[in-house]
């Protein structure tokens, strides 16, 4: 029987797996070697950052949860029953409830497009629609550009588009304003866009964020390591690498490091790749940027949007910016 509460696309997924291997060859064959961070969310590092979320140390999920629990009211009235809600990146689900339960309150069929490159999807709605008897979820395996084609073409709806947890933050400027530049592009003039991103504080603070006590964001970083071992027939020996976190407060963001701690030679099979690592020798795996409010405005300025709202938590540690076409 088909559920025709669940689909899913999957618009190019051809062109995702041969850009892997690709792109590793060129991001490790250079003299500043890096890994992109988008290759962390395999099905483990998916699960690992899930784990990341509830530690002590790091404070963005539970403070964006705190800011969602009270804009309910707020948010509403900037919606009615002809919105949809797009997400990208399937997203830790409490949130996605969150503003799911806010639809609930105006409609009684409520459309959900989750975006994410990450199969993980799947299991996710799965676990929504047990608990949302009127939720019709569509699915979209693919980039978050690739899933904004997909949708812009899609029908006339209107869509609250958002993009949580401040994996906007993984962008360096440039690519940040062609990403806005890309929403604003695909959005119709009624479209709201609610986009969440972790301010500038106190440095201890945020480094204790990306090196916690217990070690997860440092299996979370050496993660990408098994993967490419899984996926493209490497042979990385964990154990001789180290996490490095630090942050750098000139370009306001944290960067996350794999050390090298030994001269050492690796083969990556499926990207036709050997390479050469001194010890000390850094592979950079993460840029997140933090965000000043008054940057916050120039740059959506920049990009064509007009800001509907901000929301901070108390400590003014993250917030939530809503934003339509000007
Ligand atoms: C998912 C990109 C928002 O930058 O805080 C968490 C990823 N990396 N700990 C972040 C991450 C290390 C996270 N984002």
């Amino acid at each position: 029987m088909i559920d025709r509460n669940l689909q899913y696309f999957k618009p190019h997924s051809y062109k995702i797996e041969k850009t892997f291997a690709d792109e590793i060859y060129s991001s490790l064959n250079s003299n500043s070697k890096n890994i992109h961070s988008k290759y962390f969310y395999d099905k483990k590092g998916s699960e690992l950052f899930e784990q990341i979320c509830d530690l002590p140390e790091y404070y963005p999920t539970r403070t964006e949860i705190e800011i969602l629990k009270n804009l309910k009211s707020d948010l509403s009235k900037y919606l009615n029953d002809s919105f949809r809600l797009v997400e990208l990146g399937s997203g830790s689900s409490i949130k996605t409830r969150l503003i799911l339960d806010i639809f609930a309150e105006n409609q009684n069929k409520i459309e959900y497009f989750p975006i994410d490159i990450s199969e993980i999807l799947a299991e996710s709605s799965e676990l929504l629609q047990r608990d949302y008897q009127d939720l019709n979820i569509t699915g979209i395996i693919d980039t978050y550009e690739g899933g904004l084609e997909f949708i812009e073409k899609y029908d006339d709806k209107n869509n609250l588009i958002i993009f949580l947890g401040s994996s906007f933050g993984n962008f360096i400027p440039n690519e940040g304003k062609n990403f806005l530049r890309k929403i604003n592009s695909i959005m119709k003039n009624d479209d709201l866009f609610l986009i969440g991103l972790d301010l500038v504080k106190d440095k201890k603070i945020l480094e204790d964020a990306y090196d916690d006590s217990q070690g997860i964001t440092a299996k979370f970083n050496l993660n990408v390591l098994s993967r490419i071992n899984d996926e493209l027939d490497a042979d990385f020996v964990l154990k001789n690498f180290e996490h490095f976190a630090k942050y750098n407060e000139k370009d306001q963001r944290v960067e996350m490091y794999l050390r090298s701690l030994v001269n050492q030679s690796v083969n990556v099979s499926k990207a036709n790749l050997s390479l050469k690592l001194k010890q000390g020798e850094l592979i950079h795996t993460e840029h997140s940027h933090k965000y000043k409010i008054p940057q916050i405005k120039e740059l959506f300025n920049k990009t064509g949007f007009e800001i509907k709202q901000i929301w901070l938590d108390k400590n003014k540690h993250f917030a939530l910016i809503l934003v339509s076409k000007k």
